[in-house]
């Protein structure tokens, strides 16, 4: 039997008291232990009170007490402020909080925003946490309790903070049988044969963990859409989650299958300009209010790997967009419509097809209409440059959809930190008018002046104890939250407020894991897609490497449509003398992406079919720079392991255990992709494998005859 160690055996021993299962994610408020800290908090802290009682103020009352008693201990709650007295309210619920003069401070905050300030009231020192309205209450008593599970001083507080960006939404995949689409960490939450009578208390701390980062939307089901989530049976058991969502700021969408009127209204057509159709939907909506008087309104995935949609009855995306707009308008709804289109019958090269379709339609859509972009123009790929409809649309707002889940970074098997590829996109400049026109500016409306903005992170999120599966995969969650308040945060501060929270405010701990996950992105490109390599992965599943798959039924969903590798080289040409996809984007871009010597190396095979010899930057040739990058991907996966073997003690057992063995799978993980397509794409290199580097212990056919036919997260029907 596999010796257990004594540290471990003691802690299993200890677990019914006191598990450390990753459930309680970063909220988990434990005792400070670090005396000099919690002495200071508590002179500081000698009592709170939250004015009023509503649904989000009684959340407020419950964090606080929760979060004070947890982290410091015992701090009463008081009726009348009395020195150092923490104090938390809107002008509407407190009357102190109306004598503060803070009338212009509150109003410029928006209604999200909150006001943190260290003031004096009567001679008595407050701390006062201050919103316009309810929910900035809620995320101001967060950030207060964040500010304490992260050792920061708070004796002298003036902090404001709102949102850049309307609208946060969740993107869940989930099916109404709860399987999930490109989910790794269990089924889906939402017990939809239980509703709307059981409500799992889950879907509270779904919510609160929500809240705790300025999320305030959540789609609940899959893009691929089932009619049926729209039957008047479903939208009782939407409403019970609306229910719980709304003290907490969240709203609730749905995806909207565009044939819905045929399948469940039992219409001849979804033809958009039909107005029994037209008739069809806005009675549908009507009926939706009625049960969800904040309904957020649809997202729909229309003309897409065979979703039907508005093309079918040769109408356009604005004809279909704009006819779901007019029905949720009344009721101040939006319609979220993507851009993920592409279509295996246009010759064209699949990374243009969205900017074709949508560039003509810029201007067409109704106000209430978002236009929900990837970050990349093909899908979520390790690593893509932004997609080229940032920047070139000014006259329609686009929202940025990211992937929290991951699809194609090692699903929840792998560590893999989503803020810096987040941040890559976000910052990346599209120079629509002029330096400094960042995706970001395009997406938070600033730079086109639309008042309407958004962002969707396709949810990580499954019924696992420890909701993503991975421990690290819970960081991808709060930074894509945390990122969605506001983008000019960097990934190392938020990777640091999340280790602290999440494990432990040890700098011996704090700083090694930051490092890792600092690196981790990176480094999964290199032992996965370097150099713009894209779309290799397992067919379907995409799981694992699988550079060798072609001829399937769409050219398009094979790797070598990708890669394009020849006796000659590698690479997709989007350059003028290929696809000229690099067009799509305003200068100086096109001509720096165009350009096989300007282009940045991280894009080059995205870009451009090069030689196997030509040299790079480095002074190698591009087969050995494959080789390298591949090689030290997988090296660095190693340094990963050996550092998180050091911080042993450090964190509890548990989840010490559960990252130790999930990286040594990554590791196999790194080695399987490194050996796959070197060894693949030596068969057209024909090159030799560098000095040095380790030679696989399998030949090519070994890989190429693995087979998964039951990973996770793929669609049933696919
Ligand atoms: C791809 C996924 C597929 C999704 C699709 C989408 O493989 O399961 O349905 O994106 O975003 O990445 O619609």
């Amino acid at each position: 039997m596999r010796k257990l160690p004594l540290l471990y055996i003691l802690f299993l021993t200890f677990t019914a008291v006191h598990s450390e299962d990753g459930y309680r994610l970063w909220l988990r408020y434990d005792p400070i232990t670090n005396k000099a800290v919690a002495t200071g908090y508590k002179k500081n802290i000698s009592g709170w009170m939250v004015y009023g009682n509503s649904p989000t103020l009684s959340l407020v009352k419950k964090e606080i007490q929760q979060g004070l008693a947890g982290l410091i201990g015992n701090i009463p709650e008081v009726k009348t402020p009395g020195s150092s007295t923490v104090l938390l309210g809107t002008p509407q619920s407190s009357e102190i909080i109306r004598n503060l003069n803070l009338d212009t401070r509150l109003k410029n905050l928006g209604n999200e925003g909150f006001l943190i300030l260290t003031t004096t009231y009567q001679k008595k020192k407050l701390t006062v946490i201050a919103a316009p309205e309810e929910i900035g209450v809620l995320y101001g008593a967060f950030h207060f309790l964040k500010l304490l599970q992260t050792h920061q001083p708070i004796d002298k507080l003036d902090i404001e903070s709102s949102p850049r960006i309307n609208l946060r939404v969740l993107n869940h995949w989930d099916n109404l049988d709860r399987t999930v689409e490109r989910g790794y960490a269990g089924f889906s939450l939402w017990d939809w044969h239980k509703l709307p009578d059981y409500i799992d208390p889950r879907y509270h701390d779904y919510a609160r963990a929500n809240a705790s980062i300025g999320i305030n939307g959540t789609v609940v089901t899959n893009v691929n859409a089932n009619a049926r989530v729209l039957s008047e049976y479903y939208l009782e058991k939407v409403a019970a989650l609306a229910d719980v969502f709304r003290p907490y700021g969240i709203r609730i969408y749905l995806t909207a299958r565009f044939s819905a009127p045929i399948e469940l209204g039992g219409l001849k057509t979804a033809d958009p300009l039909d107005p029994t159709v037209q008739q069809w939907w806005n009675d549908k909506v009507k009926e939706i209010y009625t049960l969800i008087p904040d309904f957020g309104g649809f997202l729909v995935k229309a003309n897409s790997e065979g979703q039907p949609g508005p093309q079918n009855y040769n109408r356009n995306h604005a004809d279909g967009a704009n006819m779901l707009a007019d029905a949720v308008a009344p009721f101040n709804g939006i319609v979220m419509w993507r851009a993920f289109v592409y279509d295996d019958k246009v010759p064209d090269d699949r990374a243009k097809q969205a900017y074709n379709e949508f560039k003509p339609l810029d201007g067409t859509f109704r106000k209430n209409v978002l236009i929900q972009v990837k970050n990349g123009a093909i899908d979520f790929q390790p690593r893509e440059p932004f997609h080229p409809m940032f920047g070139t649309l000014p006259h329609t707002p686009l929202m940025m959809e990211f992937q929290i889940t991951q699809e194609y970074t090692g699903f929840s098997t792998h560590l893999v930190y989503l803020a810096n590829q987040f941040k890559e996109c976000l910052d990346a400049d599209t120079h629509a008018k002029g330096t400094g026109s960042t995706v970001a500016k395009v997406i938070d409306g600033s730079l086109d002046n639309h008042s309407r903005s958004g962002i969707a992170g396709v949810a990580n999120i499954g019924t696992d104890r420890n909701w993503t599966g991975h421990p690290f995969a819970q960081a991808n969650w709060y930074a894509f939250g945390r990122l969605a308040w506001d983008h000019q945060l960097s990934a190392q501060s938020i990777a640091e407020e999340w280790i602290k929270m999440t494990f432990t405010n040890d700098q011996t701990f704090v700083n090694p894991i930051k490092e890792i996950m600092d690196k981790s992105w990176e480094t999964n490109v290199s032992y996965m897609t370097p150099l713009g390599l894209h779309h290799i992965m397992g067919w379907s599943h995409h799981y694992g490497p699988a550079p060798w798959i072609k001829d399937k039924h769409r050219a398009d969903w094979t790797s070598v449509y990708y890669h394009q590798a020849s006796k000659e080289g590698i690479g997709f040409n989007r350059s003028s003398t290929g696809s000229n996809a690099i067009a799509q984007y305003n200068e100086p871009v096109a001509r720096l992406f165009g350009s096989r010597e300007q282009c940045p190396e991280k894009f080059l095979l995205w870009f451009h079919h090069v030689g196997w010899d030509e040299k790079l930057k480095s002074g190698k040739t591009l087969w050995e720079e494959i080789c390298r990058h591949y090689y030290a991907g997988a090296e660095e996966v190693k340094s990963f392991q050996q550092k998180w073997n050091t911080l042993e003690g450090k964190v509890d057992q548990e989840r010490f255990e559960h990252v130790k063995m999930l990286l040594a799978i990554q590791y196999n993980e790194a080695i399987w992709w490194r050996n796959a397509c070197v060894l693949y794409f030596q068969s057209f290199s024909g090159l030799p494998i560098p000095n040095g580097l380790e030679k696989p212990d399998q030949p090519l056919e070994y890989y190429m005859n693995l087979e998964f036919p039951y990973a996770p997260g793929i669609r049933p029907q696919w």
